[in-house]
């Protein structure tokens, strides 16, 4: 007879928590929960296994590459952009609890209705394919997403209904495509990481309750924009260089081109991730519903801090869909020093 205490699972992937099993628990939490937003994370993770799939074969199948377009943003999209905005839309008209979406990847808002009816009551803002134009390069890409419900009393789902501050997020996450596809999510209580094992199909609860360090030895940065930096920002990227044992300065350069890998790294080991205005981004390049909102929520539900350099990113008031913002983000000792040079509060010793 097999001592079932002493036997070996082999893998023992059953220790760990599924992606499913967690939110399940979550809702049973949750008083007068209908499961409705279970439901649409549910979704969310389905596309991201999809599109994982897809990015795993890039260089066999005919993704590479750019499909012609220039899309909304002046960018020339790539193969891999439009399939991956194909599949979340897909995802989330199916599941039926999105009434709305705005996509990095499409100029306006896409209402969503079943039957000729809308009846979900999430807003979800997406970039599909954040940093694509590593893909043919093999550089980790990611997902973002952000979350939003649809405001009281509403009847539509507008684009007004979409422009809403970060502060209102109700969830927010990324999915990472890197060595191991991973999946890091908020609903404000703190912050989850689930690693996909594609043997099983799923993703499972690998990073409990994320907490990022105060401080760290990160900054990333493209410095190629130095000359048109402002004044503050220049001598921020001074001092970070200069040597100093108290502080365990100079900092590293990590710099991907890639936000959601920059920001993961960051946010496990303690960094800053900058994008400041620049002369041809005089607005900074990151959008702020899609890119700088979601992350923000995620950063200070794990102990960190992200503003515009004045502002912090989840009280600005948006505008407009694709709006940017010049964004400062990451630990929060790191990003108060970086504000106290732009601020004028600081200067170099
Ligand atoms: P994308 O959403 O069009 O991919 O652009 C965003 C990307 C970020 O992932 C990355 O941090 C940044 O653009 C890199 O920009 P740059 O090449 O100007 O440094
Ligand atoms: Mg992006």
């Amino acid at each position: 007879m097999i001592d079932t205490n002493t036997a070996s699972t082999g893998n023992d992937l059953g220790r760990f928590k599924t992606l499913e099993q967690f939110i399940i628990e979550r809702q049973e939490s949750l008083p007068h929960s209908t499961g409705a937003f279970s439901r649409l994370l549910r979704d969310i993770s389905v596309a991201a296994k999809i599109v994982n799939h897809d990015m795993r074969r890039a260089g066999l199948v005919d993704i590479y590459g750019n499909t012609g377009e220039i899309n909304v943003q002046g960018e020339v999209q790539k193969k891999m952009d439009a399939l991956a905005h194909k599949e979340f839309v897909r995802a989330l008209k199916r599941g039926g609890e999105c009434c709305l979406i705005g996509s990095e990847e499409h100029a306006e808002a896409i209402p969503i209705r079943t039957n000729g009816d809308s009846s979900g009551k999430y807003i979800v803002l997406l970039d599909p394919l954040d940093g694509s134009s590593n893909i043919e390069v093999n550089v980790s890409v990611g997902t973002i997403f952000s979350i939003y419900r649809l405001p009281e009393g509403a009847t539509e789902a507008t684009l007004e209904a979409a422009l809403q501050p970060g502060v209102d997020q109700i969830g927010a996450g990324y999915v990472v495509y890197g060595s191991s596809t991973m999946l890091v999510y908020t609903t404000g209580h703190g912050v989850n990481g689930f690693t996909l094992d594609p043997s099983i199909g799923e993703f499972l609860l690998s990073h409990p309750n994320i907490r990022t360090p105060k401080t760290g030895k990160m900054y990333a940065i493209n410095e190629g924009n130095y000359n048109s930096f402002e004044r503050g920002l220049k001598k921020y990227i001074k001092w970070v260089q200069r040597k100093d044992e108290a502080t365990g300065r100079p900092y590293k350069t990590r710099y991907i081109g890639s936000f959601v890998s920059d920001f993961h790294r960051n946010l496990l080991k303690g960094g800053i991730y900058i994008y400041p205005a620049t002369e041809s981004s005089p607005e900074g390049k990151l959008r702020l519903m899609y890119e700088a909102n979601p992350m923000a929520f995620i950063v200070e539900q794990a102990g960190g801090v992200a503003t515009d350099g004045r502002t912090p990113i989840l009280r600005k008031k948006p505008r407009e869909l694709h709006q940017r913002t010049p964004l400062y983000i990451g630990s929060a000792e790191m990003v108060r020093v970086a504000e106290e040079f732009l601020q004028g509060k600081r200067d170099l010793d």
